[in-house]
């Protein structure tokens, strides 16, 4: 029996994902079905929004399967070098659309889904984001394996499957609330648990001398590491790529003391502590959180996935006859192991555990694959965000004694190396010495963490570092989430820019082609009449579509520097006061991003801009002319809509701060201008559009270095500033509280008494400057559709297939593989 049959909105035709084939349609509609009824066990009485979701995602994954299976054989077959990503983040978002328009079926089960007179915008709505990642770290692995399965590498992404993903944010009376992210409730359709793979991990314990000569590590507790794999299609190809994520699970026999006690009930419910460890993601992007569970993720993870590894490496048999391979020389030619940040650095001392301890190498041996074998990649240089772990100097404090025995460097007379000496383990310098390549994510970036914070390891090993500017993939940030635009590129290009982005630089003929500028204006607009319904709907706030959508969302952080936009509304809030009948560009703020729940200044900042909007958007002398919109739980899937309806792109951190920012990537394909410092990948781009092309402002890297030397007092400019004076007044005398009219002092105080750390006010006035040139430049529609096509045709450089090839060629030295179906 057929689903119901309801009134949906005619499908959105797509050219760039075909004509839809009537066979694959009618197929789709018969296994949509199928599902329905059989593995749901529902008819269209009681069917749900969520019941035809999950009915399309299997259908989908019907689809995905075979090319999955033929994928892995081949790579067992072939035993080419593998790419393993290990992360303990994974932003992926949703996967239904994506996975349909890699597997180029999108129009078919559209078109089918439209026949069954269902919604499929509506269907796909239904699905939960994986948010298994805080921000751009996160989110870089996702897009990477999107990109490492479009160029057919055998790769590999390994991370945990945690239970609770990013906190989901609520805002009440302007405050962030975390509710927990239980996204596993409704099931997961895009996983397979596999049981049988499963594998025990050891903590704690101790290192004992065997009669034989041999260490051996005792007394230590298991916890067994559950996979779930979930397939990672690549663009137009056959290859299906595996992200295994590790659950963790109780053994059997854990804790047998009480099992041998008969507290039977006490032994179930403590299994539980066991499997705590895969429980919940660390909200803290850029911040080292140094607290014991985490380290219990790292090395959960870490130890799982090397058995895994190493097993996979030892059964690969081609071109010989040996049922395992018993030698790790060929180790580092069939695997390459890239680590994102050092959150998975335990990778390094555990593959020297296993070569040495285990498989009985010698020391330099295993050192030797160990460096061959591991790649480091670095995402900040904010102090406060390096792993440091403690050791026992802190949990022993004034216990010399114990610290000189279990010391790594003894001190008898002569120092020799030994490494447990260091009471802090920076988990930094241990990725670098373990590792031949160690990268940096932008340009600029690199050259800092070279000059300045791994100075003396460069100095050392010069030869090891390198860089690699970040990308994005562009089927989810342009096909997926923009097919207007994508269509209308195509239109005009023709398709080849889906799998070589720098076929983009063929629009740069077309930026003052009035039809072109219309178009894209057209596509823009429409953009944003979907975003401003979403809001309309949400909180009830009616947006002008024909203002500046300025948008700014990220995580919130000091150094990202969402309180200087603040400061700018604050500016345009009053100037409009000053001059209710004056001539405003109407512009509409989007601030959107989450808070780390222990991070009291990002906490007020978001309730300072929740304020303020409160504040505008109420205001009657303002009217349409400025409004202040806070995006609750932004995340991968509000990302979609905000980005492709955005017309001004808000990059403003410090210079020198923002390891390289992927989100002004996608604002910049998306057709929106940047407002931004010289910092991060904004360089980069600046470079490839033109500086002239976006709005470059603020303090440079060795400006704000200069500054800092030569001794930096905000105070000078707070006084040299009318504006900007006004604006932090208002803030601490509680214009915008005014029932607690000391809320925000505070923050006035980060700004005025507490130094200042981003250079806030230094950067003011350039800022403001550069808005009213914004201002000026909306106006005039040609230049501003010019800059935008110009933009969207620079872009291309910052695919993350770019990113991937140069990771193959310069680090993993891995070669595609062609998957046969
Ligand atoms: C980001 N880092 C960088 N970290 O800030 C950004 N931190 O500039 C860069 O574009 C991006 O990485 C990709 O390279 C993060 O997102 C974290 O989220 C994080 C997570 C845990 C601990 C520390």
């Amino acid at each position: 029996e057929a689903p119901p049959l309801r009134p949906t909105l005619g499908s959105k035709q797509i050219s760039l994902r075909g004509i839809p084939k009537l066979e694959n349609v009618d197929e789709i509609k018969a296994t949509f079905i199928r599902h329905v009824h059989a593995d749901l066990a529902k008819d269209r009485n009681v069917a749900t929004t969520n019941d035809y979701y999950l009915a399309l995602a299997h259908t989908v994954r019907d689809h995905v399967v075979s090319k999955w299976i033929r994928t892995q054989q081949t790579y067992y077959n072939t035993d080419p070098k593998r790419v393993y990503y290990l992360s303990l983040e994974y932003y992926m978002g949703r996967s239904l659309c994506n996975t349909m328009v890699n597997l180029g079926i999108a129009t078919e089960s559209e078109e089918a889904m439209y026949q069954l007179g269902l919604n499929i915008e509506e269907m796909e709505e239904s699905e939960e984001d994986a948010g298994l990642g805080n921000g751009g770290l996160g989110r870089l692995a996702a897009c990477f394996l999107d990109s490492m399965a479009t160029l057919n590498l055998p790769a590999y992404g390994y991370g945990i499957r945690y239970e609770y993903g990013i906190f989901k944010q609520q805002i009440r009376d302007g405050y962030q609330v975390e509710l927990p992210d239980s996204w596993l409730k409704r099931g997961n359709p895009w996983e397979i648990a596999r049981p049988e793979y499963m594998l025990p991990v050891q903590f704690y314990g101790r290192s004992e001398l065997g009669p034989d000569g041999k260490h051996k590590w005792v007394g230590t507790q298991t916890v067994m590491a559950l996979p779930y794999d979930s397939p990672i299609p690549g663009y137009k190809t056959n290859t299906v790529n595996t992200m295994r994520l590790w659950s963790a699970r109780s053994p059997n026999d854990f804790d047998l003391s009480y099992f041998n006690h008969g507290d039977y009930i006490k032994a179930v419910i403590d299994r539980n502590l066991a499997e705590n460890i895969s429980r919940v993601l660390y909200p803290n992007d850029n911040f080292f959180e140094g607290k014991e569970l985490r380290l219990k993720q790292e090395y959960f993870m870490v130890s799982a996935t090397l058995q895994d590894i190493v097993r996979r490496y030892k059964a690969a048999t081609f071109g010989s006859r040996e049922l395992s391979r018993k030698s790790f020389d060929l180790f580092p030619e069939k695997v390459a192991i890239q680590l994102n940040d050092t959150h998975p650095s335990l990778a390094i001392p555990e593959l020297m555990r296993i070569l040495v301890d285990l498989e009985g190498c010698t020391w330099e041996y295993a050192w030797k694959i160990c460096t061959a074998t591991f790649g480091y990649t670095n995402h900040t240089v904010l102090p406060e965000a390096l792993e440091r772990w403690h050791g026992v100097a802190l949990r022993f404090p004034g216990d010399h004694d114990r610290l000189r025995r279990m010391s790594l460097i003894e001190e008898d007379g002569d120092k020799r190396v030994n490494m447990a000496n260091l009471s802090i383990v920076n988990m930094a310098n241990l990725s670098i010495v373990g590792s031949h390549a160690i990268n940096g994510v932008a340009r600029i970036h690199t050259e800092i963490i070279k000059n300045s914070i791994f100075r003396d390891f460069f100095e050392f090993t010069p030869e090891k570092f390198q860089n690699k500017t970040n990308g994005i993939t562009p089927r989810r940030w342009l096909l997926v989430s923009n097919a207007a635009l994508a269509d209308l590129i195509t239109e005009r290009i023709g398709e080849k820019w889906s799998l070589d982005l720098r076929h983009l630089h063929k629009l740069e003929q077309y930026a003052d082609d009035p039809d072109l500028q219309r178009a894209f204006f057209d596509v823009k607009q429409s953009n944003k009449q979907r975003l401003a319904t979403l809001i309309k709907e949400q909180y009830k706030i009616e947006i002008n579509v024909d203002s500046i959508f300025d948008c700014h969302v990220k995580r919130i952080h000091e150094y990202k520097r969402q309180l200087l936009n603040a400061l700018h509304i604050i500016t345009l809030y009053n100037r409009i006061k000053e001059n209710p009948s004056g001539d405003f560009v109407p512009r509409t703020v989007f601030i959107g991003g989450k808070a780390a729940p222990g991070y009291y200044m990002a906490k007020m900042i978001i309730k300072l801009i929740c304020s303020i909007a409160e504040v505008v958007n109420n205001d009657p002398i303002v009217g349409n002319r400025l409004k202040v919109v806070f995006l609750e739980n932004y995340r991968v899937s509000l990302a979609e809509r905000v980005i492709p309806a955005t017309d001004l792109s808000e990059q403003i951190s410090t210079a020198g701060t923002e390891a390289s920012g992927t989100g002004n990537m996608k604002f910049m394909l998306n057709g929106a201008l940047t407002i931004g410092t010289m910092d991060g990948a904004n360089v980069e781009m600046s470079e490839e559009v033109g500086a002239e092309n976006m709005f470059i402002f603020g303090l440079n890297v060795d400006e704000v270095e200069a500054l800092a030397k030569a001794g930096y007092d905000p105070n000078k400019y707070y006084h040299a500033n009318r504006e900007l004076k006004h604006a932090l007044d208002q803030i601490g005398n509680g214009y915008f509280s005014a029932t607690n009219r000391d809320l925000f002092v505070h923050v006035v105080d980060s700004l005025l008494k507490h130094g200042d750390r981003y250079m806030l006010l230094a950067d003011y006035a350039s800022y403001v400057e550069t808005q009213d040139r914004v201002a000026v430049e909306f106006r005039n529609r040609k230049l501003w559709m010019r800059k935008c096509i110009l933009n969207v045709a620079a872009s291309g450089k910052f695919s993350s297939d770019r990113t991937i090839q140069e990771y193959a060629a310069d680090i993993w030295k891995a070669e595609p593989v062609n998957v046969v179906l």
